[in-house]
């Protein structure tokens, strides 16, 4: 599943800074932060699902697309708002794509690094939801 996640930004005469605590604005403990920026132009990130780990994705910079599908149905939500933080669970096949040349996509995530739980072929992604029955 996915959901969308609103921080609130505390703004003064300085300019303005969002916080992020683990548990209380996002539904997991932060193991890992990752970014990625300089993406090239026409290039698709992603294209891949997770078995267990749960993500916050958040532009803090420029824009992107994330392209969610369930194995039943896909959507596409545009990411251009620092204080906003799309939320993917487990199952959820995504793709990134169309980044501005200034993108910056800062990741929150709740567990280390662990290429065993990905799962990076789409054959083998619909035939791992089907079995586990998951929907968003
Ligand atoms: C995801 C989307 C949103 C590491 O060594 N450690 C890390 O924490 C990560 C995230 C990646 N890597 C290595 C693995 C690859 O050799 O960095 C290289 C690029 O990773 P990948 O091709 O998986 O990058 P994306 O942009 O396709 O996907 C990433 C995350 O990997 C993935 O979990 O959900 O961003």
């Amino acid at each position: 599943m996915y959901k969308i996640l609103s921080f609130t930004s505390i703004a003064d005469n300085r300019g303005a800074l969002i916080p992020i605590e683990q548990l209380k604005d996002v539904p997991f403990d932060i193991k890992r932060i990752y970014y990625m920026f300089d993406t090239k132009l026409d290039v698709v990130r992603g294209k891949h699902s997770h078995k267990y780990l749960e993500q916050v994705l958040i532009c803090v910079n420029g824009s992107c697309k994330i392209m969610l599908d369930d194995g039943y149905k896909k959507e596409i939500i545009k990411l251009y708002d620092k204080n906003i933080g799309l939320y993917i669970g487990p199952n959820v096949w995504h793709e990134m794509f169309e980044f501005t040349k200034d993108t910056v996509l800062l990741v929150l995530a709740s567990d280390y690094y662990n290429e065993a739980e990905y799962i990076r072929n789409y054959e083998k992604f619909l035939k791992y939801v089907k079995n586990n029955k998951t929907v968003f």
